[in-house]
């Protein structure tokens, strides 16, 4: 059993969460003071002093030389495209688009888009919609609207079957599906009252257009007896292969069903419920055939707390919480199923117990990894594509649970590039937990704090 779980030393759910007006300044407190004069010192020094950015992308950004709006820039070998308007843009090796009109990227800060959200881990949108439906790990999910932040009914209200006690329980992850808008159909992850076993449930909307939906509309799709109670990871996901995917931690017991292919604890699931009642295996997974259960997809996962299917790159980033000193993202090709990530033999890249014999062979190690000096639960993230901050498009983000921070790189031909750490832009908020990442309906980026706010990122040129 670990101390150093999502979770641990949280307040109960439901509980009102500490409100403070919107705005990106709130609280004054000693803390916060300091917060907001390291942050100026911090920001001084970076308009003054640093480039902020490095590699193709800034040199697309930064190397642009913007004498009005709309007018044509050089950017070296990029090539230019004209709109109905006359303005030019660019565009980069990542394929963004950057319209010239826009200054150079200076950084970004975190737009409060609500307060007082009782313990949200997860925010998840639809396209053409604005809404922003919030994850509330004691059994709800609620509806953000920017501008009107928080409304006072939920969007689905499953508190009275819902288990949130231990520490990492209760409604933790939700996706629709991607014919929502026609068929209803949306997809809940939670941990059930008494049990705490994990549920992957389905609800039916009445109308892409719903505003609630009836917890009457319940129908099971798989259930996980978990005998411990810790390391439910919960996200939920649907592939561009049209899959539903599922991540699942090990339990908790301190024992290898993470390396147990009879078992689904440990592992990210692949199910099809499109087909079958309630669902089919796909004949493509990888066990499929035999060698384990037909749904694991990907195994050898701690507390997978947060993937993210990057449909364009048709990569699947993994954020593994770890257990005494490493946190891990795994970045791999959707394709490449039936991977052990190594969990418990190893905790990153450090052998971590005597049964694997400390032998890396067939195992997938981590992308990328960080000590417990930096963090003590990493909060895995998406792949930015929203139109607002061309200069990052396809950079993932994420964050750790503990100390705040928010980082980003780009992932390419198998290498971390372009690493980015955005704590002093962020630092303007004060201390914050960050439970998730999102994106709105435009793709813009969200941030969920678990102690209540949900913000959202914008640049800043
Ligand atoms: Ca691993």
């Amino acid at each position: 059993m670990s101390g150093r779980d999502p979770w641990e030393n949280q307040p109960a759910p439901r509980q009102p969460a500490p409100s403070s007006p919107p705005g990106l300044f709130s609280g004054p407190n000693l803390p916060f003071t300091l917060a907001i004069v390291a942050s100026l010192a911090v920001l001084i020094g970076f308009l003054v002093l640093v480039q902020p950015f490095s590699g193709s992308d800034s040199e697309v950004a930064d190397g642009s030389t913007t004498t009005s709006a709309g007018a044509t820039t050089a950017v070296g070998d990029s090539t230019s495209t004209s709109d109905a308007t006359g303005s030019t843009a660019a565009t980069d090796t990542t394929g963004a688009t950057i319209p010239t009109d826009l200054g150079p990227l200076q950084g970004i800060q975190l737009e409060t888009l609500a307060t007082g959200i009782p313990f949200p881990v997860g925010a998840f949108s639809l396209p053409g919609d604005d809404r922003i439906f919030v994850t509330e790990r004691g059994g709800a999910i609620g509806v953000v609207i920017p501008g009107q932040g928080l409304l006072s009914t939920p969007f689905l209200d499953l508190t009275d079957r819902v288990g949130s006690g231990g520490v990492e329980n209760g409604l933790l992850g939700m996706a629709f599906h991607p014919g929502y808008a026609t068929n209803g159909r949306l997809f809940v992850y939670y941990t059930d009252d008494p049990g705490l076993n994990s549920r992957i449930v389905e609800f039916h909307a009445d109308g892409s257009d719903a505003v609630t939906v009836d917890p009457s509309t319940e129908k099971l799709i798989l259930e996980v007896e978990q005998p411990g109670i810790r390391h439910r990871a919960g996200m939920l996901q649907f592939g561009p292969d049209g899959y539903l995917y599922i991540a699942l931690g090990d339990g908790g017991l301190g024992n290898r069903n993470a390396q147990d292919l009879t078992v689904l604890q440990g592992s990210i699931l692949r199910i099809d419920v499109d087909r079958g009642d309630p669902y089919t295996v796909p004949a493509d997974n990888p066990f499929a055939s035999g060698g384990g259960l037909g749904e694991i997809y990907e195994y050898g996962f701690r507390n997978p707390w947060r993937f993210y299917i990057d449909a364009p790159e048709n990569l699947l980033y993994i954020g593994d919480v770890g257990q005494q000193d490493i946190e891990e993202i795994d970045v791999v090709p959707l394709a490449d199923k039936g991977l052990n990530f190594g969990w418990p033999d190893y905790e990153g890249t450090n052998c971590y117990t005597p049964e694997g014999a400390c032998d890396e062979t067939g195992l997938t190690m981590p992308t990328l990894e960080y000590g417990h000096d930096d963090g003590c639960a990493v909060t895995g993230g998406v792949v930015y594509r929203g139109a607002a901050m061309p200069e990052l498009v396809g950079h993932y983000f994420y964050a750790d649970w503990c100390n705040g921070w928010i980082r980003s790189f780009r992932y390419d031909n198998g290498q971390v590039t372009e690493e980015q750490d955005w704590s002093a832009d962020i630092a303007g908020v004060g201390q914050i937990q960050i439970a998730a990442l999102g994106t709105d309906s435009t793709g813009e980026l969200l941030v969920v704090d678990s102690n209540g706010q949900l913000f959202r990122v914008v640049p800043v040129r």
